[in-house]
């Protein structure tokens, strides 16, 4: 990575302190993806982007800032980004996945919390993130308890804004969101000073479609018997999904995939002949959380699909082209959105069938639940999603865990007892 003190300094960063977060980040990822055997070419764009994470993005937003552009920070797929973006605003997302960022989370909210709020916290009061520092809004919702309180502790230090997610899908919450929506909008105009046209957002809406359909574009190469691409990769790409330029990340990304239609004719593939294929199902990896996929991919078997928010729930369902003046287009977005199935409603019968249809296209062998610690919707919901998947005869595993890696053996040995119970 060049030299980017200056503009780290120009944000008031802790220099010393993400030095040290620049020290280890090379070395944890060339362990965790530069082994992998027979890596697709088109991931080089991918490895250049995680080398320059603090770097060349974080230029390019401060670049734009110069030009009056306004940066906004999002740490849910609630927040539509298509009207940031229309906005001629750039959306990042800000959920960390880290454990570097605790100490610095934990002076501010209880050890107890769940890891991806704290090291978010970590990360912003800390001073290590030049993403948070570049912010000129950030956008919550009211999602989880941690996330709420966690609103509450940023908006003293930097322009927050909290849209209501109802909790339930009624007709009446559905409206209520579309309302929320259409306030979102009113705010960006107001932070950017811009009126969003309708033809900006149409455009705006057909662009993150297409973002969105390049992703399943991907995904669905994993369905093949032989997958061509690693599920540590896919998880990358999808994290950088969450920050890169959107119009560069669909030109890279169909790229690769050219490359990816190429070996699935030429039957060449990523894993060992066999391998057990599984699903992961829960709460969203943050960059640069891989640990889970590390573990298992590391245990000779494949991880095929994800339902989560760094997975499927980032990029299922369009938005409709239908409409195109501005009550419709805020009505498609509202709807769109609100058919994410994430843990936080009730009842959330959806995602049972989202993971069980998954289970049976991507054609796994079992289900991987994934938790992070002191998460209580994700925790709590595994109960009836366990019911709901042995009723059909899915072998399906809970594995609760955070950002270190102390209990990494302790998941490996489970994860070995749980590949050979698969009927592989
Ligand atoms: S739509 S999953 S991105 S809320 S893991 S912070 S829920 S205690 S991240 Fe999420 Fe939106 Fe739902 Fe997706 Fe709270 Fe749980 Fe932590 Fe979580």
């Amino acid at each position: 990575m060049a030299d980017y003190r200056e503009m780290w300094s120009l944000l008031d960063m802790d220099l010393e302190k993400h030095d040290e977060l620049c020290a280890v980040l090379p070395e944890f990822y060339g362990e965790i993806y530069m082994d992998q055997k027979n890596r697709p070419e088109g991931m080089n764009y991918f490895n250049m982007v995680v080398s320059e994470i603090h770097g060349l993005r974080v230029k390019e937003l401060n670049d734009g800032k110069k030009d009056g552009k306004k940066v906004v920070g999002t740490f849910c797929v609630f927040v539509p980004d298509e009207i940031i973006t229309a906005a001629g605003a750039v959306s990042v997302g800000l959920c960390a996945g880290s454990d570097f960022w605790h100490p610095d989370g934990e002076k501010i909210v209880p050890k107890n919390t769940c890891p991806l709020v704290k090291a978010a916290v970590g990360a912003y009061f800390g001073k290590t993130c030049p993403y948070f520092q570049s912010c000129n809004l950030i956008v919550g919702e009211t999602t989880c308890d941690a996330k709420k309180k966690a609103w509450e502790i940023f908006s003293k230090e930097i322009d927050t804004h909290v849209m209501e997610l109802p909790q339930m899908k009624r007709e009446k919450n559905e409206r209520h969101w579309e309302e929320e929506v259409a306030l979102f909008k009113e705010k960006i105009e107001e932070v950017t000073g811009h009126t969003i046209t309708e033809e900006e957002l149409y455009e705006r809406i057909k662009l993150h479609n297409e973002k969105r359909s390049v992703l399943k574009r991907l995904y669905d190469f994993r369905k093949v018997d032989n997958p061509p691409i690693s599920g540590k990769d896919v998880l990358l790409i999808t994290q950088i999904a969450f920050y890169d330029d959107p119009k560069r990340f669909i030109e890279m990304t169909n790229k690769l995939c050219d490359e990816l239609e190429e070996r699935v004719k030429e039957n060449s593939g990523v894993y060992e002949k066999d391998a057990p294929r599984l699903l992961i199902t829960g709460t969203p990896m943050a960059i640069p959380n891989w640990k889970m996929h590390h573990i298992i991919e590391t245990s000779n078997a494949a991880v095929v699909a994800e339902e989560t928010c760094t997975g499927t729930k980032y990029f299922k369902n369009l938005v409709s082209e239908e409409e195109k003046d501005m009550e419709g287009m805020i009505k498609n977005l509202a709807s769109r959105y609100m058919k994410t199935n994430c843990a936080v409603f009730t009842p959330n019968k959806n995602r049972i069938d989202d993971i069980i249809n998954m289970y049976k296209e991507y054609k796994a062998d079992g289900v991987i639940y994934y938790s992070l610690p002191f998460c209580t919707c994700y925790a709590a919901e595994y109960m009836s999603v366990k019911e709901a998947l042995e009723k059909e005869g899915i072998p399906v595993i809970m594995i609760e865990t955070g950002y270190g890696l102390e209990d990494a053996g302790q998941i490996k040995t489970r994860l070995e007892a749980f590949l050979e119970m698969l009927d592989k």
